[in-house]
């Protein structure tokens, strides 16, 4: 791998694990850097750690009464959001990675990566850190090894998962760990990869410090090396939030949710019921990231395997999403987001007055008034999932939650109603199968557009999307108790670009409905889409709304769905190589349906 063959200097190793050993050497040889840390995950380490990057300039510290225990971190303006065009699943065959997938061979990228890596950590750190993706000790978690000389990387791979000592311990001698590599070289976009070797379980990425494109063990291995061993192991890896809907006598509905990035899954995951639902609590058991395997009983069993929140702070606030803005009062840090006068953060949306003056997320002054946004609209926090006041008690719990309700939700100007339960399992997976969402800051690229973002996972399906499918429809052989599958839309505008539903809080109205039908205990219509609400069978008490509002925001209008269904079938053309004949029908049937009412 290096052209430098005398041994490297790797620090003071932490573990025995000979695996792990002679591949942080092999790293070490190739990179260069000037000395090895192992992170243990210790207190005193991330004190030690802030201390340094304080010291450095990567964080600032932010009012210790304001915001105790919180830094505030400025990327590049050049590396705020990942990078789908720069990222590749390297596999033998480009069949593999499928149409969905950026490809490389592995020779390939092992090559290109492998030069730039080249002598890439001199006068740098390399830490190693080792990560529990899921509860330390479940059988659904899987171990990572990061290795990057970013300080920045290791403080939030610290609180977004199970870092250090304990992650080491469950590993033991086992080779059976991912690993990743990452160095910020000098942060240049014409040097940026993030490249994945699924038959290696291995990750590379170079050339940023951002979010998803540097923390390895969120998007890269628990969905786009997850997505691949969960179709290898019988077990599926998923772009979705978990929440625990108790009712007023006790009893807990788990459900997940999968929303194109920020489509909504933090807000929805943290979400207060308004007071019209007097003793109903929704409990967070994930934002961001959902695996599912089944379960003993027959049902599909979940857990969260990160151990914290990266969310989306524009519009975050006390009145649309109070457990978030708890979450981030201490502990957090903070990236891209602005700076009050009194070392405190702030971005658009956020409670009160706009300040008069604040020091904008690049950096500079910032006046009241500008037409510039004082904090990036991807902007996120990095916070404790410890922190939230409704997180879930079942948290850690090594056998994850059942799920009784899968939901998918796009962000959808026009077409898609509210809400819709399918008939079935394959009618679910193709509501999946055929999501759209208008895109976000969250990637790189022209906002706004409508694009085919299947069960959220476009920039996270580790192989081909048409085998994708086939994996889900394969599940439901071996998941006797199916959850029921259901399809949601918080973003239908009206007249002005309005949003007809109030949202948030409010959408409790609907997951009340999604859950009463998921226990078999709510009456719908059926329509040639789906199981509806009326609007008698949703509870809008106390909700100021006009009713024409719900109408539009629930309507299904035949000259809408026929141009939906066009695209839906170019949408399907592109994976026809691999797509499952079900889907195929499901969109016809729909379209024979159509043709009679
Ligand atoms: P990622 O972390 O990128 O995967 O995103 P996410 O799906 O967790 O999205 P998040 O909850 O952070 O929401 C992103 C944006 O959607 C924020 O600006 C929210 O204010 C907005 N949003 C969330 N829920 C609703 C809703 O019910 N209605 C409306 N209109 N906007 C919402
Ligand atoms: C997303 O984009 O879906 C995120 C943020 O959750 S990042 O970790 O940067 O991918
Ligand atoms: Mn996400």
């Amino acid at each position: 791998m290096s052209t430098t063959l005398e041994k490297a200097d790797i620090g003071a190793p932490i573990t025995s694990n000979a695996h792990l050993l002679s591949w942080v050497e092999e790293c070490a040889r190739l990179t260069r850097p000037d000395r090895v840390v192992w992170c243990d995950g210790s207190e005193e380490e991330k004190e030690r750690l802030l201390a340094l990057a304080v010291s450095e300039g990567v964080l600032a510290p932010l009012n210790k009464e304001k915001r105790p225990n919180s830094y505030w971190s400025r990327s590049n303006p050049n590396d705020v959001a990942r990078v789908e065009h720069l990222t590749f699943i390297c596999t033998d065959t480009k069949e593999e990675a499928g149409p969905n997938n950026n490809w490389m061979s592995p020779e390939e990228g092992y090559q290109k990566l492998g030069a730039l890596f080249e002598g890439s950590m001199k006068g740098r750190t390399m830490y190693v850190i080792p990560y529990a993706m899921g509860p330390i000790g479940s059988p659904l978690t899987k171990i990572g090894i990061e290795l990057t000389d970013s300080v920045y990387v290791v403080l939030n791979m610290g609180i977004m998962t199970r870092m250090g000592k304990p992650a080491l311990e469950m590993l033991g001698d086992s080779n059976d760990f991912n690993r990743g590599l990452h160095s910020m070289l000098d942060v240049n976009p014409e040097r940026r990869y993030i490249c994945h070797f699924p038959d290696d379980n291995t990750i590379w990425s170079v050339g940023s410090a951002y979010g998803g494109n540097v923390l390895l063990g969120k998007k890269c291995l628990a969905l786009r090396i997850g997505s691949h061993l969960g179709r290898n192991e019988g077990w599926m890896a998923e772009h979705m939030l978990i929440m625990g809907v108790e009712s007023p006598e006790g009893e807990t509905t788990y459900v997940a949710a999968a929303f194109p990035s920020a489509c909504g899954k933090t807000n929805f995951a943290m979400l207060i019921p308004p007071a019209a639902f007097d003793g109903w609590k929704v409990w967070t058991v994930g934002d961001d990231i959902c695996w599912m395997r089944p379960g003993p009983d027959g049902r599909l069993w979940a857990i969260n395997p990160e151990n914290g929140y990266f969310g989306v702070a524009p519009g975050t606030n006390y009145a649309t999403n109070p457990n978030a803005m708890r979450t981030v009062e201490h502990g957090s840090l903070f990236t891209n987001v602005a700076l009050t006068k009194d070392g405190d953060v702030w971005w658009e949306g956020m409670d009160g007055e706009v300040p008069e003056e604040l020091t904008d997320w690049q950096g500079r002054p910032w006046r009241k008034g500008s037409a510039e946004k004082a904090a990036h609209p991807n902007s996120r926090f990095t916070a404790p999932m410890q922190n939230n006041p409704m997180l879930s008690p079942r948290v850690n719990d090594p056998a994850g939650v059942p799920i009784s309700a899968i939901i998918f939700g796009g962000r959808r100007s026009t077409t898609i109603p509210l809400v819709l339960q399918s008939f079935n399992w394959t009618h679910g997976v193709y509501l999946g199968a055929t999501m759209g969402s208008e895109t976000t800051a969250a990637a790189v690229g022209k906002v706004g557009v409508v694009r085919r973002d299947p069960m959220a996972m476009l920039p996270f399906c580790g192989y081909d999307m048409g085998r994708y499918f086939g994996h889900w429809l394969q599940m439901a052989n071996r998941i006797p108790h199916l959850p029921r599958v259901f399809q949601v839309n918080w973003f239908r505008k009206g007249e002005g670009g309005r949003f007809l539903w109030p949202g948030y809080g409010e959408n409790m109205r609907i997951l009340k409905w999604i859950v009463d039908r998921a226990n078999g205990r709510a009456a719908g219509l059926e329509t040639p889409f789906g199981w509806v609400p009326r609007r008698s069978d949703l509870n809008m008490d106390g909700l100021d709304i006009d009713p024409a509002d719900v109408d539009a925001a629930m309507a299904l209008r035949p000259d809408e769905w026929r141009a939906e269904l066009e695209d839906q079938a170019e949408h399907f053309a592109k994976y026809s190589a691999t797509m499952p004949r079900e889907l195929v029908l499901m969109r016809e049937l729909l379209m024979a349906r159509l043709a009679r009412s």
